[in-house]
């Protein structure tokens, strides 16, 4: 195989990493957790595309699976599973490849231990939702009450997220020790940060579940507080979305600098912006609850300024990336104002996935602005607009760039060529993506706006005049779900040749880390000093969340019997 042939060989560029190859034992935990995610995106795709077709009156389930039951499977399958696997496998490579080449040992028994908890509970969970006894959504709101293997499950999910964690902390603590008083690489410092800011979030799901919906699924208490235990759920479930989105962009400070052939725009920006994300994404879960009862409207316009905060380092990150490639295609010789763009390489499929992404987020974020604002949440909350939110930011701009991360991470664990075949079909691939979320996720915002409500099963709501008009929208919506399970099934091909099939290679694949910009500054130490950040981001979350949660709980109702709506 000669490297004209390939995309994701070294090309021999120069970076001291090119040479890089896993130890074996670090590569077959990095695999597993990879190939376990890509297993959760099947069965996902699966329960989406019969979703899809069944909510707009296409086909009609047969009695033993339903609706409600396809929806959970799909948003716990996708969502929380292909999600955590995916991004544990992710840090692990780049801990691993960025600090002194390797995991220690601790780390890798940390891993396997987490990969072992994880896998575990995500077939309890699964088992309990194919047999229809956890019909709860992946919000699992009480009183809806699952089977308690289901919660068992879940929690099994995140305890071992936090073994992945701890091995990704080991890992970078021995680098610290042999490394004194250096800035720690991008790639390590960005997911320790993504770690603190998932382990600060979902203790608070933990406590949740365990306190909360085990003891009460398995009959020990009658009742259960609903607001206490929605409002724990949101604590953890919009730093949730930063912990989706947080690994794509690390892939875009750090590795996409690499594929384009250009060097890391500035090597504090990228810090400050995930110290933000530390601070601000959890202190704002109450913009998911704007519209309940038993909060009051004080503190839950704390949590929309709050969550305005959260937007910078997202603008920040637009700012810095753009930077980059302007740069990348100037060093290309791109002139003009606009000459640059045309120096990228879009013909590359770990770069054009990506910059999909990338583009869907702009209209996707200003979405989540609208969400987040007080008055304007009364008209969107609960509608189709939220699904097609929510389809743009982490079924689009984190599924395209995880799935552009595939194209390289899998070849280098492998061996196995992205060929330039598997290239042109990854491009196709992407387009088919965006065709497929036009018509799906923009529609559905469209219809949200027309009142049509999200979490719904197929419904002509008795021919009312109001439903009638959603009904052509939601044929559309039905298309656009149609071609996006056909661009899964596209990525499944890919993903199963880059493990199975792909001729193997015979020089070392490139693990793409970018070189940071000699002109950047040198970052400031305070950037690294963690415990003062997460004592700010304690005392942000105590701010925003401890009077509420005490009055929760010292006014709380008589609490409600566990259901079983379905
Ligand atoms: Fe959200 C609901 C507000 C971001 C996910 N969100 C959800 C739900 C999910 C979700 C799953 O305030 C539904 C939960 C449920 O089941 O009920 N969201 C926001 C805000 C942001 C935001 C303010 N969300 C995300 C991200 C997600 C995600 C990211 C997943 C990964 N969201 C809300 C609110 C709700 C909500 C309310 C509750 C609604 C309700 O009533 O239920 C912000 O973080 C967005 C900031 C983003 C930007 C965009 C910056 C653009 C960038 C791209 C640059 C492009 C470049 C291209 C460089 C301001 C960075 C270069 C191109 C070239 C030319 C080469």
């Amino acid at each position: 195989m000669s490297t004209n042939d390939t995309i994701a060989e070294t090309g021999g560029r120069n970076n001291a990493f090119t040479d890089f190859r896993f130890e074996k034992k670090d590569s077959n935990l990095i695999l597993a957790h990879i190939g376990f995610s890509f297993f959760a995106v099947f069965l996902g795709a699966i329960a989406g595309l019969l979703q899809v077709t069944q909510r707009s009156g296409w086909i009609q389930l047969p009695n033993w699976l339903n609706y409600y039951q396809l929806l959970t499977a799909h948003g716990v399958l996708l969502a929380l599973v292909f999600t955590t696997f995916f991004i544990i496998g992710y840090l692990y490579s780049g801990v691993a490849r960025t600090l002194d080449g390797k995991l220690t040992p601790a780390a890798r028994i940390l891993g396997w231990i987490g990969f072992y908890l994880m896998a575990v509970g995500t077939v309890m969970a699964t088992i309990t939702i194919l047999t229809n006894d956890s019909t709860v959504l992946y919000t699992f709101y009480a009183p809806m009450k699952a089977s308690p293997w289901f919660y068992i499950g879940t929690a099994l999910l995140i305890v071992g997220s936090w073994f992945g964690a701890f091995g990704i902390f080991a890992t970078y603590i021995r680098w610290r020790k042999n490394h004194k008083n250096q800035s720690s690489p991008l790639f390590a410092y960005m997911a320790v940060a993504t770690l603190i800011l998932w382990l600060h979030a979902s203790l608070f799901v933990a406590i949740e579940v365990v306190f909360q919906l085990i003891p009460w699924s398995f009959g020990i208490v009658d009742r259960v507080n609903v607001s206490l235990s929605r409002t724990l759920f949101w604590y953890f479930g919009h730093a949730l979305v930063y912990f989706w989105l947080l690994p794509a962009y690390i892939y875009w400070y750090v590795n996409i600098p690499q594929v384009v052939g250009g060097k890391i725009f500035s090597n504090s920006l990228p810090r400050l912006t995930f110290i933000l994300f530390i601070l601000f994404s959890v202190p704002v879960g109450f913009h998911h609850q704007l519209n309940e009862p038993g909060i009051g409207s004080f503190w839950k316009f704390l949590q929309v300024i709050l969550t305005m905060m959260v937007v910078i380092p997202s603008l920040m990150t637009a700012f810095a990336i753009l930077a980059t490639f302007e740069l990348a295609g100037r060093s290309r010789g791109g002139k003009g104002l606009f000459g640059w763009v045309k120096k990228l390489p879009w013909k590359d499929a770990r770069f054009f996935t990506a910059v999909m992404g990338m583009i869907i987020f702009i209209p996707a974020g200003a979405g989540g602005i609208i969400n987040a604002s007080y008055q304007l949440n009364q008209m969107v909350h609960n509608t189709w607009f939220v699904t097609g939110h929510f389809h743009l930011t982490i079924a689009s701009t984190v599924l395209l760039t995880f799935f552009a991360i595939s194209y390289w991470l899998i070849p280098v664990l492998t061996g196995r060529v992205f060929t330039k075949q598997l290239n042109r079909l990854a491009i196709v691939q992407a387009v088919l993506w965006a065709i497929g979320m036009f018509l799906m996720a923009v529609i559905m915002h469209i219809v949200g706006l027309l009142g049509a409500p999200r979490r719904t099963s197929y419904s002509t709501y008795g021919g009312h005049e109001l439903a009638v008009t959603w009904l052509s929208y939601n044929q559309v919506i039905a298309l656009g779900g149609v071609i996006l399970f056909v661009a899964i099934v596209l990525v499944l091909y890919i993903w199963f040749n880059l493990l199975f099939l792909a001729p193997k290679s015979e020089k070392t694949i490139e693990y793409p880390i970018g070189v940071v910009n000699e002109q950047a500054e040198h970052p400031p130490r305070i950037l690294e000093r963690w415990s003062f950040w997460i004592g700010v981001s304690i005392a942000l979350s105590v701010i925003a969340y401890a009077i509420p949660i005490y009055q929760l709980i010292m006014h709380a109702p008589p609490g409600s019997l566990p259901y079983r709506t379905w």
